[in-house]
């Protein structure tokens, strides 16, 4: 019998306002994957449009945590982390990628940090140079343009580059490490968006789009990751599984649109939910 894969999510707990681990956990499983959690900090909302969130760092929780499983000689398919409550934490996700790292071990560095040229509230400049470093450690990263431009130390051009442009960007991406390289938040015609894969080893990009819908949706970009995840560990191609993370965050968008509901609590990925796993064929 098949073994059933394993994923170990690396982000926060925001309680309310869908992201990071409550978006995680329900897609990368819906993939058929087994998915733990280790969470980094836990907030009451998200950082991204509630006043007077709470915020609690377990950056001193996440080792003996790691060290728990060492002793339980556990196994991961994949790290994926994303949001990180503490500049120290970098250097402790670091080093539980080389704990947990084995020669099959997927390891996807989402390195959250900023959105439209400006970064999150409780981030520092400092904690962008720490993350190109983690990003250096993974297989594959997933930045969006102002996380890209943050991590390769460039000032930020606004969205509406050309194909040559954003070739450059994936290209100095991998220069850092990864193999891979999926890039978030791209437009190469009006009214549309969508992202762009790259391999180091096949040196070609690819771009995939949807309909472009106006207004900023928050929990976007974990939406993106974790069904990028979930496709990869189901055994896609780096290139099937960006075009079914571009059309499952485009679908929970269109969802969220037509139930008019409010953005700042998230998307409604989970009305999306049968169509990607229907794409995985696991429906
Ligand atoms: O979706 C990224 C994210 C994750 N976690 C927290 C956030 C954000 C974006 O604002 O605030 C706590």
């Amino acid at each position: 019998m098949e073994r059933q894969k394993r994923a170990l999510a690396i982000h926060d707990i925001s309680c309310v306002g869908r992201c990071s681990l409550t978006v995680a956990l329900p897609i990368i499983s819906a993939a058929g994957v087994d998915t733990g959690v280790l969470p980094t900090s836990i907030l009451s909302t998200h950082t991204g449009g509630f006043e007077g969130y709470t915020f609690r760092d377990l950056t001193e929780d996440l080792i003996p945590i790691a060290n728990h499983w060492k002793s339980l000689k556990l196994r991961f398919d994949a790290l994926y982390s994303g949001f990180l409550g503490s500049f120290e934490q970098i250097d402790l996700v670091a080093q539980i990628f080389d704990d947990f790292r084995t020669q099959d071990t997927l390891i996807m560095v989402d390195p959250v940090m900023a959105d439209n040229g400006v970064l999150y509230s409780i981030y520092s400049p400092e904690m962008a140079k720490g993350m190109a470093k983690l990003c250096a450690k993974a297989d594959i990263v997933v930045p969006n343009l102002t996380e890209a431009a943050f991590i390769l130390d460039e000032p930020y051009r606004g969205e509406k580059l050309t194909p040559a442009e954003v070739g450059e960007i994936v290209k100095k991406l991998v220069a850092l490490g990864p193999k891979q390289a999926v890039l978030t938040g791209i437009s190469f015609t009006e009214g549309r968006l969508g992202a762009v894969c790259y391999d180091k080893e096949q040196g070609e990009m690819s771009y995939f789009d949807g309909e472009l819908i106006e207004g900023y949706y928050h929990g976007t970009g974990d939406v993106f990751g974790s069904a990028l995840l979930g496709g990869l560990l189901s055994g896609m191609s780096l290139e099937r599984a960006t075009k079914l993370a571009v059309d499952y965050t485009n679908l929970s968008i269109v969802m969220t649109k037509q139930l008019n509901q409010e953005r700042r609590y998230g998307v409604c990925f989970e009305r999306a939910l049968p169509f990607y796993i229907k794409e995985l064929g696991l429906g």
